[in-house]
């Protein structure tokens, strides 16, 4: 069954909402939870399902991407496996960049009918989550649905972030509204089961997972040029048109598509026993294995951290905390509700030495430091006794080096931030 599916990862537009971590990169680029790339995921979760063909459509080619794709996703040579960046691309007929998610999916059309497939699974670039899309596809084609919708139960507040449908006793969707207002929510709810309406979840949103007959995708997309969204024009025109089944996943799975919840996602995984979980061994999410060598600690208190390859880490303690590969943290140092991504590199010791001369900050983050409530983005260089105490009591706003976002201090890749420096 799944070699007739092909997957489509829908890796981002303009990336505004993750800025400034995609002010150098593509969103699918961004690293997470200390050593994977937000596209790891949902390719992992292909791969986990025995999807093994697939493209990733990004509004930029950048180097990262396309190096980490690259030295990843390797398969035989005798195997039907890829896994493909598409790029948006200026034609003849359509100078413009993607304009939307359906349109994306539309301008790569050509080199996606190139392939045989009877299914195609859209997904998303920007969401944490395990999912078997094997179960998604068998209900699909139990059902003789066109289209499936993954969907998840979600509270009053979270339903206007969504889209929200309603579906008859079969689980076939008969209304949907993208994001809709608070106004209009009371006559949006479903019987989501009795354990979700305990937990106030009484709305049924689409996690913006579908999967498509080809012919049906291939038909809509021609059809309706002037579509450029899934979301806001394809589905509620298919719902007249096409049997569009619910798929309801109970799982763990948010959207990490903005500062606030790429934040928190990181950090959740820092729990006792986080609800995603990186160590179980049937849905294992792939990366690149860079080789590097164990992490190396000494007079640090840990507390609920986590701490990827590669690392030197003198500090004094580092708490709710992911420190990324290579991250090197100085003496007395306090690292407490960070996420530090690390480094692409070691700087030699005779770089080192010269940056000691000179009194330039090294690759990291310095000594006696307290860094709270902050993304550090890689390859920047943070003095020593720099404090930047993160929260709601800062302005908002674009600062040079670091940008505030829901209290949240973001420095941005390669940022130098003098010795003493105080935020
Ligand atoms: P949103 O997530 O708000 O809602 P959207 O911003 O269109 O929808 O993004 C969906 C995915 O496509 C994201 O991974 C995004 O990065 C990517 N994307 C957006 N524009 C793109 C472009 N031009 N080129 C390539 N990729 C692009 C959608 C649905 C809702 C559903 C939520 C669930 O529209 O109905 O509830 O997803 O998260
Ligand atoms: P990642 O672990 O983030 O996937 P790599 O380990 O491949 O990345 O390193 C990322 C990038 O850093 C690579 O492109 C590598 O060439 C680059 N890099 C390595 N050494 C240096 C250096 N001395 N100066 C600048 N960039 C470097």
């Amino acid at each position: 069954m799944t070699d007739k599916v092909l997957g489509v990862i829908l890796g981002g537009g303009q990336g505004s909402r993750l800025a400034p971590l995609t002010l150098t990169r593509s969103k699918p680029a961004v690293p997470i939870a200390g050593k994977y790339r937000l596209v790891d995921i949902p390719i992992s979760n292909c791969l986990n399902s025995g999807i093994h063909r697939m493209f990733v459509l990004t509004q930029f080619n950048s180097a990262s991407l396309n190096k980490h794709i690259k030295n990843t996703y390797h398969f035989s040579h005798f195997s039907k496996a890829f896994v493909d960046i598409l790029a948006a691309e200026q034609t003849p007929d359509n100078p413009a960049w993607f304009q939307g998610t359906a349109d994306a999916v539309r301008q790569c059309m050509h080199h996606i009918v190139s392939h045989e497939f009877d299914y195609i699974l859209i997904l998303s670039g920007d969401q944490l989550y395990q999912m078997d899309f094997k179960d998604m596809l068998q209900a699909h084609i139990d059902a003789e649905a066109e289209i499936s919708i993954a969907t998840i139960p979600v509270t009053a507040k979270d339903a206007n972030d969504f889209g929200i449908m309603k579906t008859d006793e079969q689980n076939v969707i008969t209304l949907f509204i993208e994001k809709p207002k608070d106004e209009l929510l009371p006559d949006w709810t479903s019987d989501t089961g009795e354990e979700m309406q305990r937990e106030g979840k009484h709305f049924l949103a689409s996690m913006g997972i579908y999967v498509f007959n080809r012919d049906v995708l291939i038909k809509m997309l021609n059809e309706n040029p002037e579509e450029k969204d899934f979301g806001k024009e394809i589905i509620p025109r298919a719902l007249e048109n096409n049997k569009v089944l619910s798929y309801q996943y109970e799982g763990y799975w948010t959207d990490i598509g903005n500062i606030s919840s790429f934040f928190e996602a990181n950090l959740g995984l820092t729990d006792d026993l986080p609800q995603f979980n990186m160590f179980d061994t049937a849905h294992t999410i792939f990366t690149r294995s860079r080789m590097l060598p164990p992490s190396k600690i000494s007079g640090t208190t840990l507390e609920k951290a986590i701490i990827a390859e590669g690392c030197i880490v003198q500090a004094s303690r580092v708490e709710h905390s992911v420190l990324g590969i290579r991250s090197r943290i100085g003496r007395g140092t306090t690292i407490a509700n960070c996420y530090v991504m690390g480094s692409d590199r070691y700087q030699t010791l005779e770089e080192i030495n010269h940056a000691n001369n000179v009194g330039t900050p090294l690759l990291g983050i310095g000594d006696r430091c307290y860094i709270n409530n902050a993304i550090i983005d890689k390859n920047s260089k943070i003095g020593n006794d720099v404090r930047i105490n993160g929260g709601s009591h800062l302005a908002e706003g674009d600062f040079g080096f670091y940008v505030v976002k829901d209290g949240i201090v973001v420095v941005k890749k390669g940022a130098v931030v003098p010795n003493g420096t105080v935020i």
